[in-house]
Parts: structure tokens; sequence; C-alpha cells
């Protein structure tokens, strides 16, 4: 595969969680040296880039999206010269690292923010969104997304939680401290970014009151944070100042895009980002009111979805392709069965996902087919966003079980729980007491029982990334999505020049039988590239059976 100035075309990317990956100094919370310890597993995968969720200096409000200091390291993560050195590491490897840029807000311990309270009149008031009376918005992480502040009698933004306030980038000098902070990280090497929430930076500007029916508390305020009128002239503000300027990679996190919105924010020939994180598949498994309520996946709908993002981009942009993050529950709980099919199931989910046309992100454990997590007590999470909800459901009415079912299925410490190196106390993730606690199914699933094993998890995400650059088609051929209405099995077809290929996945614990025809004449004719099972080719696909089909 030729390497060109897309290099992230052909790339697999890899998140690391930081907090969570690999503890090296027995204070039970990962570390810079525990992640520079494990490259050579990463290497050994066969990922090409890192994406390091934040290790910036913060008191960890949202374990590190709430940034004190763009240019410090923090403590509990080690030194910059631990940082320099692990850059060194992953590059002496021919791999790259991409770091987390959480731009939309800071810490409200940032020293800008600290400037900006102090009073009306500091050059850093407008470093941040300040109103006398706020609107109806509510947060993201509950409660409203304003906080009052007594020094100036004054409101402040918050998206997020009221120690994460909105920064105002219609402001010029803020938005210069940003690129500068940029260009610090990338005179050092770094290969690129992954920006949080970036699509929103630019609001309405009169910031209108979100619509709400009667019985909610606070307005939605997305429509008018989301995707805003200057985003674009943002982005690529940010594009010509600084990223032109460095051989890098960008991914854009942007709930609420849309497939026209993704085609503008990633077309190559408006130098805004190269691709971005959607939501919209992550979110059909939510009943109205959000992801906390609960509903089945009903399988055409993401085979429309996917189907709908990978056509929409060919030629016109490019997709992020992911399952898992450390927002999101882990895929072979949610969307798989992680208690009869586990192995089966998450080889079928991630061959759904690689043979896709995109760049494929594998976040920390996946890779071994880690599960959700079911912590008998509140005191046990950690997560803002699953504490807050817990308090403001309660206060509602609703029942404990109801709630900790919400967490059970959609917490996302479901995916912040330590990485499970081995079956030793703690999963050999530390010596210490961890700062959240080991997932008890590690004496079973972990890196060394994997490794171990040739029909591990691991081996066949190994050869999935391989597969992608021995074969062009993955990455540059055409999608057609096949038995478009079947409710089991998600089936597409990519092309490109005279290559084939059929991708079956069968998303259900039952046996299905492939009726159609032409499909089944395929099925014969062609040669197997890889399948989670021994290939019978009978028509009949077993449960969670997946199998990749060449011409
Ligand atoms: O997440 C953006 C975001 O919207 C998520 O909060 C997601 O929608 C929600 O968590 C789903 O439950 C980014 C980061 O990935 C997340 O970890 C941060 O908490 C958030 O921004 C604020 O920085
Ligand atoms: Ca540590």
């Amino acid at each position: 595969m030729k390497k060109n100035e897309h290099w992230w075309k052909q790339s697999v990317v890899y998140q690391i969680y930081p907090r969570s990956f690999m503890d090296s100094n027995g204070d039970g919370i990962g570390d810079i040296q525990g992640i520079i310890k494990k490259l050579d597993y990463l290497k050994l995968l066969g990922v090409d880039v890192i994406w390091l969720s934040p290790v910036y200096d913060s008191p960890n409000d949202d374990n590190g999206y709430d940034i004190r200091d763009y240019q410090a390291i923090m403590n509990e993560f080690g030194t910059m010269a631990d940082f320099d050195n692990m850059l060194e590491e992953v590059h002496k490897r021919d791999m790259k690292l991409i770091m987390d840029l959480v731009v939309n807000h800071t810490s409200d311990e940032h020293a800008w923010f600290v400037q900006s309270k102090s009073s009306k009149d500091t050059p850093y008031r407008d470093y941040y969104i300040w109103r006398s009376l706020p609107n109806n918005w509510g947060s993201v992480f509950s409660g409203p997304a304003w906080e009052y502040d007594t020094t100036t009698n004054e409101y402040y933004l918050h998206i997020f939680s009221k120690k994460q306030p909105d920064l105002n980038w219609e402001n010029p000098k803020l938005r210069q401290e940003v690129y500068q902070m940029m260009g610090f990280w990338l005179n050092k090497g770094i290969d690129g970014f992954r920006m949080d929430v970036i699509n929103f930076i630019s609001k309405h500007p009169e910031l209108p009151d979100g619509s709400k029916d009667k019985e909610q508390q606070y307005g939605d305020g997305s429509p008018y944070f989301m995707n805003g009128p200057r985003i674009h002239e943002f982005l690529h503000e940010m594009n010509q100042e600084v990223l032109s300027k460095y051989p890098v990679m960008t991914v854009g996190e942007m709930p609420g895009a849309s497939p026209d919105d993704a085609i503008l924010y990633t077309d190559p020939n408006r130098n805004e980002v190269n691709m971005i994180f959607t939501f919209e598949h992550m979110d059909l498994d939510s009943a109205p009111g959000g992801k906390w309520n609960l509903k089945p996946l009903y399988l055409p709908d993401l085979k429309e979805n996917l189907a709908k993002w990978q056509t929409a981009l060919h030629n016109k942009g490019w997709n992020s392709l992911y399952w898992n993050n450390h927002d999101q529950p882990r895929i072979v709980s949610r969307f798989g069965d992680d208690q009869n099919y586990r192995v089966e199931s998450a080889k079928m989910l991630a061959t759904c996902l690689h043979f896709m046309q995109g760049t494929p992100y594998i976040y920390q454990g996946e890779e071994i087919g880690m599960t959700n997590v079911k912590f008998d007590s509140l005191e046990d999470y950690r997560d803002i966003e699953t504490i807050n909800m817990y308090h403001e459901r309660k206060s509602l009415g609703y029942s404990h079980e109801e709630i900790m079912t919400s967490i059970y299925t959609k917490g996302r410490d479901n995916a912040r729980t330590p990485m499970q190196w081995d079956d030793s106390e703690n999963g050999g993730f530390t010596s210490g007491t961890p700062w959240i606690k080991v997932n008890q199914r590690y004496k079973e699933i972990n890196v060394k029982a994997a490794l171990e094993d040739p029909n591990s998890i691991f081996y066949f995400y190994k050869r999935l990334i391989s597969l992608r650059k021995e074969m062009d088609i993955i990455v540059e051929g055409s999608f057609e999505l096949l038995l478009k209405d079947n409710t089991e099995i998600f089936a597409y077809e990519r092309k490109w020049n005279d290559d084939h290929l059929i991708v079956l996945c069968n998303f259900s614990h039952s046996e299905v039988s492939i009726e159609e025809d032409v499909l089944l004449k395929k099925m014969q004719e062609y040669q197997v590239v890889i399948s989670n099972y021994e290939p019978l080719n009978t028509g009949i696909l077993r449960p969670y059976e997946t199998i990749v089909l060449r011409k």
C-alpha cells in the first residue's frame, strides 16, 4: 500500500484512556510510563496511530476533559519528560500519536477563567461566555447549563459540568491563544489531534432558549450550540493558521452532525478536518429523551444508518469507523452477546466495521473483548455524567433499580474499568488500589490469555488490521448494502476495479439462512478471506457468524 499524504486513510487508530491503561508506580492510576511499557503490545497488534485521551494538568472533574493547563502534564500521569520519552518511543516503533484537543471549554481552575471571573473589566472576561441572565439550556451532565458567579453577579455558560466553562470562540484573541497552544504540541512532533466536541465552538449569537415540553425542566440548546453559524469559518481558520503547516491528521468529535454536515467538514478541498466522529449509530438504542432511556437495537436501523454514511461520504469526504470509546458502553455487551457468544460476536462486530470505508478506531480492551461491568453500589462509579444523572433522576422519582439498569447499559464507566493485562490481582493493571474497580471478568478476559490463544479476538483484530494494508479495496472501494430488510443479517459488498468483497454478519444468537439466490451463488464461487467459524458456506449463518468472501 502506497504511503502518501493521506496516510490516515490506510491507518488503524488505537485509543488509550490513560487513567485506566497501565499503572507503573502503584498509585492505582494509569500513567505515561505505564503506556511506554505497553507500546510493544500495540505494535504487535499492528495499529498505526495512538489517540491519547487528555494527559494535561486537570482537577479531573471530568477525568481530564477539564483542562487547567494545556501545556503541562497532569502530575498523576507523570512529567513532560515522560511525555517526550513516550512520543520518542512511539515514533521509534513507526507508530504515530495524536492528542486530544479540548478547546470548547477549559477547567474553571484554568488561569484564563480565574482571571475572567475576577472582574468584568479584565481582558480575559470575553474568553468565556457571560450573561446577566441565563437562557433555559440544560447541561449534558444534568442541571442547568449556567452557573451564577457572585464576584461579578453574572452567569457563565457550561454545556458540560460547572467546572467546565465554555470558551468564547467569537473572541479572536482566544482563538489565537488556542492556535499557539496547538503549535506547542505540533512542534514537539505529535501527529495530529482528536478534537473534543469541536462542532460546539460556534454558538448562535443570541443563545436563544431551547425547546422543551412541559415536564422537562430545561430546554434543548443543541440546535443553537451544535454546527453553529461560524463553525466552518473557525475550523478553516484553525486549519490555515496551524494544521496546514504540519503533516498531521485530524478527527473532529461532532455530536449532532449529519452526513451533509460531514461532507462540508471533511471535503479535502475545504481544508477543515480529515474526518469526524458521528453519533447517529450510537443513538439507535436510545428511546426519546436521551441515552438513559433504553430501547433495543433494531438491526435494519443500524444497517440503514451506516450505509447512509458510507455512501454519503464516498469520494466526497472520509468516515471514522468506531463502536467503542471512553464514552460508550462496550460493544460486545451492547450489540453482541457477552455471555454465550462473546468471542464470536466480538469478532463479528469487528469484521462488520473494519471492512467498511473509513479509518477504524479500536478502544483499549476492545481487541480482547472486554465487557460492560455492573458495580453493586453507586459509590463504585466515578463518572460525573452517571453520578449527576443518578441524583437528578432519583429526585424526579425514578427507582434505584431503573436508574441502575440505565447505568449498567449505557454508563461511561463501562469503558473506563482498568485494562485487563493478566489474571493476577487487579488484572495486572496496578499493584495498588485501582482508582475504579477492575471488571471481575479479568480472570478469563485478559491480554496474557489472548496472546496465548491463536483463536483469540486479539489475533482476529491483528488479521483485520493487516488485511487493510493488503487489500486496497477496503480503503478505496464503493459500498452497497445487501439484504436491506433482513432483521438478523448485516450484509454488504465492496467493489473496486474488478475486485469484489462480500461481508456477511449474523447479528443474532440464532442460525439464519440466506435465501437470496444471487448472493448464494456468489458465496459458492468466492474465496473466504476471514471468518469466525470453520466456514460451512452452506448459506446458513450460525449464531454471530461472520464471513468475508472475495471474488
Ligand atoms: O464527549 C462529548 C459528548 O457529547 C459526550 O459527553 C457524549 O455525548 C456523552 O458522554 C454520551 O454519554 C466529549 C468527551 O468525549 C467526553 O468524555 C467529555 O465528557 C465531553 O466531551 C466534555 O469534554
Ligand atoms: Ca500511576
